[in-house]
């Protein structure tokens, strides 16, 4: 399934290390979208164990490697809905294409199945594309689901204010609210999701940020994390298009870097193309299967 796992399986399957090994892991995670910084201390702190344990074997190699990628997802925790809250919003940011409506959707159709008992509707907070509100209006019609929407070009502001008021006079539990693209190097936009922030948290305290990331962008998927974190604290990532043409390492940088996991993966382009991101999971398919 991953690209770099392929690549990984391959280079740890040698009975002898020797010293271009080290270099090879470097390289291979690398290429693999793990950045360059953490694949560096990744491979530093690998061979140092193992030299100081004697260990040659690529096998046992492996199980220290393994373990250093397992300190580094150790301290992050994914964040999801629980039905607690009387209501509560999933936000939906990234930048152009990365998946934001499609995710809202197949989240909607998730939680919709795992809490049949609560009642979800949408927000199309994305009226800066013309077809947008349409997009999610498909959606919501084939899920049953009802959708708050207004006019192209209307404050998203105002249409997630106008879904909150719908959901508490009908007692939907759930807000699912898209939102528009948004270029990250555009701090007034930024500050905008700030603005959509604190309407909701006028409402309720049970708001979930999801930055959804594209696994095939690679290094640029960090840049987006790191900017929409520092901008608006993001709680978890939705990594999309994490099937075949996607290399995987990623993931393990954002990690590192910002302590953040995805909470969800994308793996199609149907609703049920929506898994949980396993830690274990990800490693076993890197490493073992
Ligand atoms: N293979 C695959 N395709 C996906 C996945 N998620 C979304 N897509 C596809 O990616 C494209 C863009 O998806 P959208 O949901 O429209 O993305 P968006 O972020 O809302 O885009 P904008 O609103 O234009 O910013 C569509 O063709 C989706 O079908 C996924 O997990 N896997
Ligand atoms: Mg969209």
């Amino acid at each position: 399934m991953l690209k770099l796992g392929n690549a990984l399986k391959r280079l740890f399957g040698i009975s002898l290390i020797n010293e271009s090994f080290w270099e090879d892991l470097e390289d291979t995670l690398i290429e693999g979208d793990v950045g360059p910084k953490t694949a560096s201390e990744l491979v530093t702190a690998t061979k140092k164990i193992c030299q100081s344990k004697g260990i040659a074997d690529g096998n046992q190699a492996k199980e220290i490697f393994k373990s250093e990628l397992y300190k580094i997802f150790a301290s992050t925790k994914p964040v999801y809905y629980n039905n607690d809250a009387k209501l509560s919003v999933i936000l939906l940011l990234g930048v152009n294409g990365v998946g934001k409506t499609t995710s809202a959707a197949k989240l909607a159709y998730w939680y919709n199945k795992q809490f049949p008992d609560r009642s979800i509707i949408f927000a199309a907070g994305d009226t800066f594309r013309a077809a947008a509100i349409e997009q999610l209006s498909i959606h919501s019609k084939k899920l049953g689901l009802r959708i708050i929407a207004q006019q192209h070009g209307a404050d998203p502001g105002a249409v997630i204010f106008d879904a909150l008021q719908a959901a508490q006079s009908s007692g939907n539990h759930l807000v699912i609210a898209d939102t528009a693209g948004r270029m990250h190097t555009k701090q007034n936009l930024i500050k905008e999701l700030s603005k959509i922030e604190k309407i909701i948290s006028n409402e309720t305290s049970s708001i979930i940020k999801y930055l959804v990331v594209d696994a095939t962008t690679g290094a640029n998927a960090l840049h987006q994390a790191e900017t929409f974190h520092e901008a608006i604290h993001i709680d978890s990532l939705i990594l999309t298009k994490f099937d075949s043409s996607a290399k995987g390492g990623i993931l393990i940088t954002i990690a590192k870097e910002l302590n953040l996991i995805p909470a969800f993966i994308g793996t199609g382009e149907k609703y049920e193309d929506l898994q949980k991101f396993s830690v274990e999971d990800y490693i076993r398919k890197l490493l073992d299967e």
